[in-house]
């Protein structure tokens, strides 16, 4: 099949089988329940969510939901570039500690501290990210049940890839600025430090996820405490800035999910929203009503980008489920022979608006995945190679070139290796894919799901197949068996699997 880790390179089918695939996987993590105290409040919002499961609106793990496909391709020249503006918002969570910076365009500053607990990487202690400073021990937090952030990811917050003017989402994210500073001048506002770490209401609540949609569970998001998580999307900025009067804006950021393991996904990417505002005004003179005169404004822009980007690409609509949006859309694109989901979008729920003040207005939202778009434009094959800093890699791109086709330096051969296990109630993918990539960082290439049975005694077995390959280079025999050992271990220990 076409992997989706329920959201990127699907086929109908692939959604279906996901859908099944993802029914077995909404369980919570089992080092959370071998806590010792959690708090009773805790308890109860778990129990609530266990039990809620069943009636999960959205088919996908994360937002939205397949319903029907269009098909078209885009055969238009691109536009020229132009220049672009940035601006700052501090971080509004946790105990926010003043900043000494003070630029607006304050990138993260690193000071290195003490090792981390295992010994392994050494961890940036303090962070500034959009004016505010965080500690590792602000996100990371061992003994805390309410915490699942491990150290593999707190190590790439503040990283900001898509700041960096030579790399391909620095450059990217610059394009789209161009596009809209060239077809809306003077109009949307750019936000690119907003602090990652936001409260579950600004995640969630304020963009109507339901309480017991699946996103929400410790399996799919990563909670710095029950009140606050590391932002799963860019939507979670939505609703402040609604509030705040802003009537068009782009928002780029990291963001974070828990999530299997291929060259399309990662637990850390990078998306940026779009957001515009319509008045009665605008709407008046046409025939349509307000939301659908923001539908049909939303597509031609989109359009328009990908024109921007790529002048020729087989492109198609896909009509879907976002809680925040409806009509609600995806935009998916022909990439190495598989259809690529590259963005949501829709027009916003009337709802949002209301509760941020604004009643007569309509509007429209994007939130598009940048490595997504990277890989078509630059022909970038993985999505660990945003992340490396193989000079290899990182001089082939360069600020405002566009058009330049990444050059593998070399493909290394692949290594595999098979793990098979009796699982519990308690497993889930994401869990396993955690420990996987906490050991073998970025040398794991992809795990799948290669064996699946269950005996007369109703015990089930999983075979999954691990493949360790280096984008830099050649692994050798010895390496492998070592992680792989590591990793069996820790599998068996973290997640009372018994292995077979
Ligand atoms: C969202 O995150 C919505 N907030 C988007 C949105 C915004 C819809 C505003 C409507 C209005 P979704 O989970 O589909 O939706 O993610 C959006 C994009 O992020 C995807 O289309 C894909 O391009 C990218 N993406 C999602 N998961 C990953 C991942 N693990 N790795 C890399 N890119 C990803
Ligand atoms: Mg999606």
């Amino acid at each position: 099949m076409v992997r989706d880790g329920s959201r990127s390179v699907k086929t109908p089918s692939d959604r279906t089988e996901k859908r099944e695939k993802t029914k077995t996987s909404r369980c919570l993590p089992i080092y959370l329940r071998k806590k010792k105290k959690v708090e009773e409040r805790f308890i109860t919002m778990l129990i609530q969510r266990a039990l809620s499961r069943a009636r999960v609106p959205s088919t996908s793990r994360y937002f939205s939901s397949l319903s029907s496909i269009q098909m078209q391709t885009i055969n238009l020249p691109k536009s020229p570039p132009f220049s672009f503006s940035s601006n700052n918002h501090g971080c509004n969570f946790l105990k926010s500690k003043p900043s000494s910076v003070s630029s607006p365009y304050s990138t993260a500053a690193f000071s290195l501290g003490k090792s981390n607990r295992k010994g392994v990487v050494p961890l940036a202690a303090l962070l500034q990210i959009g004016g505010v400073q965080i500690a590792t021990d602000d996100v990371v937090k061992e003994n805390d049940p309410t915490n699942n952030v491990p150290d593999s990811i707190f190590a790439k917050l503040g990283m900001q890839l898509h700041r960096r003017e030579n790399h391909p989402l620095g450059i990217l994210k610059k394009t789209i600025y161009d596009y809209f500073d060239i077809n809306f001048p003077g109009k949307f506002e750019k936000f690119d430090d907003l602090c990652p770490i936001v409260t579950v209401k600004q995640n969630f609540d304020d963009v109507l996820v339901p309480p017991d949609h699946v996103s929400r569970s410790y399996n799919d998001t990563y909670y710095v405490n029950s009140d606050t998580v590391l932002r799963c999307h860019t939507s979670a900025h939505q609703a402040e800035l609604f509030r705040n009067g802003h009537t068009h804006f782009l928002v780029t950021g990291d963001v974070y999910r828990r999530d299997s393991i291929d060259g399309t996904h990662y637990p850390v990417f990078h998306q940026m929203e779009g957001v515009r505002v319509f008045s009665p005004e605008d709407w008046s003179g046409s025939d349509m009503d307000g939301t659908a005169y923001a539908a049909a404004d939303l597509k031609r822009s989109l359009e328009g980008l990908a024109k921007h980007l790529f002048g020729a690409v087989e492109m198609r609509w896909v009509d879907t489920y976002f809680p925040f949006t409806n009509p609600s859309y995806e935009l998916e694109i022909f990439f190495q022979g598989k259809w690529l989901e590259v963005l949501g979008c829709g027009v916003t729920e009337q709802a949002i608006l209301h509760a941020s003040g604004r009643t007569d207005i309509v509007a429209w939202a994007f939130g598009l995945g940048l490595e997504r778009l990277a890989m078509v434009l630059f022909d970038i094959p993985d999505i660990r190679l945003f992340w490396s800093s193989d000079e290899r890699f990182t001089s082939q791109f360069s600020e405002g070139k566009l058009g330049v086709k990444f050059k593998p330096f070399s493909k290394f051969p692949p290594c595999y290796k098979d793990m098979s296990f009796w699982i519990n109630d308690g497993f889930t993918e994401n869990n396993l894919c955690e420990i996987v990539r906490g050991i073998a960082g970025d040398l794991v290439e992809e795990v799948t799901l290669i064996d699946n049975f269950t005996n007369k005694k109703g015990m089930t077995s999983h075979c999954y197949r691990i493949t360790y390959r280096s984008m830099e280079r050649s692994l050798t025999d010895d390496e492998i068996n070592e992680l792989q050992e590591q990793v069996r271990e820790a599998v068996q220990n973290k997640l009372n699997v018994v292995l077979r």
